[in-house]
């Protein structure tokens, strides 16, 4: 049996902190109180929160000049799994992974199931892998996959998602997040129409494979591989494509995909608006899709599109469910460290968008006082809700400060004794 943190662990630090926890959130009860904000409903919500984790984040990732590797790296699913339950086990934030394929491939579905639900993890969407090529792959995808000029090209690679939608049936997955590389260098290279029509000709094919009760999610990214177009390069063109796809085709935001100083929650307001939001590949980024971790850089604007979020929700918008998924490369830091923050701020974000005194800020938009309605907005963005996602954590038997437990567990030292490196583990992006 491998390693687990164990329970009594996360018992004993929770207790060295619980006094202080409990003063902090009567203050901040208290304050809110004054407010008209019932905390209890807070936390409540707070606690329900949930984000998957990729799996393709546990590991160590690169840069396209090196990658770093750190000691006890997951090697394979099983190893990633694990850290996936880790994650969760403290934070009690992440119930779910998402796995991306060929790279999760294993043989045997029913016992990676088993697996996954003896360490408490189920699997949220599956992600199709058309960007790079596999040993003894038949067809290369250097110019394309599922727009390529050539048929068999786009054959296969229609094919390998039909395969990533049987995979997830077995995991009890409900989506398949499909983001091709596809796209060119050159001006010329390719018809910018016809590629799109080829696109959109093999999206349908994977359409018309999903099961009933699943959708497939379209992530778009402005550029990278590609840089002079890329096919599905914005929430325009996604939304055109899940239009003509049907009801099940949603689009996916990845927050790292957008030109610089795009404003992102309005993109989000106007996809909940034509009720094709898919969700989120959260992460935060400075200068491209540069997978940081979710607030590392940008809370306040990881607040705004929360603020969207639940805005919709308040008012029941029709058609909005979205899937909330991490998805960052981690080449600096122990990626369990970097992932339990970035769930823990994603849940600060959502938090603090719940504390928005929406009938106030109505008004104050009502009597165009511009002052007013953004210092209400403000407001909740300032408020220090750490100690309400502490107490929903502790409720949830998760703990109080997860990063210290995780430092106090020797996690990664006993992982780098269990998991001998070995030659092609497919851990981390480069
Ligand atoms: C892409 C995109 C996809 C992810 C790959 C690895 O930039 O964000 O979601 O699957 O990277
Ligand atoms: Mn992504
Ligand atoms: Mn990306």
């Amino acid at each position: 049996m491998s390693y687990r943190i164990p329970d009594e662990l996360i018992a004993e630090e929770n207790a060295k902190l619980g006094a202080a926890q409990a003063e902090d959130y009567a203050a901040l009860g208290r304050r809110l109180e004054r407010a008209g904000v019932d905390i209890e409903a807070v936390t409540a919500k707070a606690a329900a929160f949930a984000v998957a984790v990729p799996t393709w984040g546990v590991g160590t990732g690169g840069t396209r000049f090196a990658r770093f590797p750190g000691v006890g790296e997951p090697r394979r699913i099983l190893d990633k799994l694990e850290d996936c339950a880790t994650i969760h086990q403290l934070t009690r934030a992440t119930p779910t992974c998402s796995p991306h394929f060929p790279w999760d491939k294993v043989d045997d579905y029913r016992e990676l199931t088993e697996r996954a639900a003896a360490l408490g993890v189920g699997f949220d969407a599956v992600n199709s892998n058309t960007f790079q090529d596999q040993e003894g792959q038949k067809l290369s995808y250097k110019f394309g996959s599922l727009s390529a000029s050539q048929k068999a090209v786009r054959d296969q690679a229609v094919a390998h998602n039909v395969e990533c939608v049987e995979i997830g049936e077995k995991l009890g997955s409900k989506a398949l997040t499909v983001w091709i590389a596809d796209g060119s260098n050159f001006p010329g290279q390719s018809n910018l129409n016809r590629v799109f029509d080829w696109y959109l000709e093999s999206m349908s094919e994977i359409y018309a494979r999903l099961p009933h009760d699943w959708r497939v999610f379209i992530e778009h990214k402005l550029y990278e591989p590609a840089f002079y177009s890329t096919v599905v390069s914005d929430w325009g063109t996604s939304l055109m494509a899940a239009q003509a796809l049907g009801p099940k085709a949603y689009c996916l935001v990845d927050l790292g995909h957008h030109a610089p100083h795009v404003n992102i929650e309005q993109i989000v307001a106007r996809l909940i608006r034509a009720e094709r939001l898919a969700g989120f590949h959260f992460n935060d980024s400075k200068y491209g899709d540069d997978d940081l971790d979710t607030g590392s850089m940008d809370p306040f604007r990881l607040f705004l599109v929360f603020n969207e979020l639940v805005d919709a929700s308040v008012r029941r918008a029709p058609g909005f469910d979205p899937a909330y998924m991490l998805d960052q490369s981690h080449n600096v830091t122990d990626p369990i460290e970097s992932l339990m923050a970035s769930a823990m701020e994603t849940q600060r974000a959502y938090a603090q968008a719940l504390m928005v005194d929406r009938d106030a800020l109505a008004s104050a938009q009502a009597d165009n006082d511009v002052m007013l309605a953004h210092r209400i907005l403000k407001a909740a963005f300032v408020a220090d809700v750490s100690p309400i996602l502490a107490e929903a954590r502790l409720r949830n038997r998760g703990a109080i400060d997860p990063i210290a437990v995780y430092r106090a567990s020797n996690y990664r030292k006993v992982k780098a004794k269990e998991r001998p490196a070995i030659a092609s583990s497919s851990s981390g992006i480069v």
